[in-house]
């Protein structure tokens, strides 16, 4: 089966940043940035405005793409390829969605208790303006990534 690509958007207005709790599906009960999957014809970056404009209510014209990132699954079945973006102005006035719940964390505030765990790997590196790529690898809990390994890349 074809990995899945996703996207995942923060909007980072120093020294704040965007978050979402999501509220069901994949990944509820936890911050994140805004994101899911590509509609068809889609590119990363169109899926990124549209699933921040469905989940916050905001619009962006700007993207920086600061890294991709694989994660890995013991089945298979739930491996991405995940798209990560940067925001930083934006229109409209943020708002909550049936997906997410938006707040605003001070970056020396961020809820990483709360978030995926490789989040506290590659967060640092996006809030220092550093691209990124790497591979993330789950057991079956989702808890424990069994290796991770994240590089800059001054090329991506
Ligand atoms: N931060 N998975 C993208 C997504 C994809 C499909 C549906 C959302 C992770 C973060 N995000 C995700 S999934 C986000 C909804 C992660 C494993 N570690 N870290």
């Amino acid at each position: 089966m074809a990995k899945k690509i996703t996207t995942l958007c923060i909007v980072h207005q120093h020294p704040r940043i965007l978050l979402g709790m999501k509220k069901r599906g994949f990944g509820a009960g936890k911050w994140n940035g805004f994101g899911g999957k590509l509609l068809e014809g889609e590119t990363p970056e169109q899926a990124a405005k549209r699933e921040l404009q469905e989940e916050a209510g905001i619009i962006v014209s700007d993207l920086e793409r600061m890294g991709v990132i694989d994660f890995i699954w013991p089945d298979g079945e739930g491996d991405q390829e995940v798209h990560i973006f940067k925001a930083g102005n934006y229109a409209s006035k943020i708002r909550e969605s049936e997906e997410m719940l938006p707040l605003w964390f001070h970056v020396d505030e961020i809820p990483f208790e709360s978030m995926w765990p490789d989040d506290k790997y590659w967060l640092p590196l996006f809030l220092e303006g550093k691209k990124f790529s790497g591979q993330c690898f789950f057991d079956e809990s989702g808890v424990k990534i069994k290796k991770i390994f994240i590089e800059e890349n001054e090329n991506f």
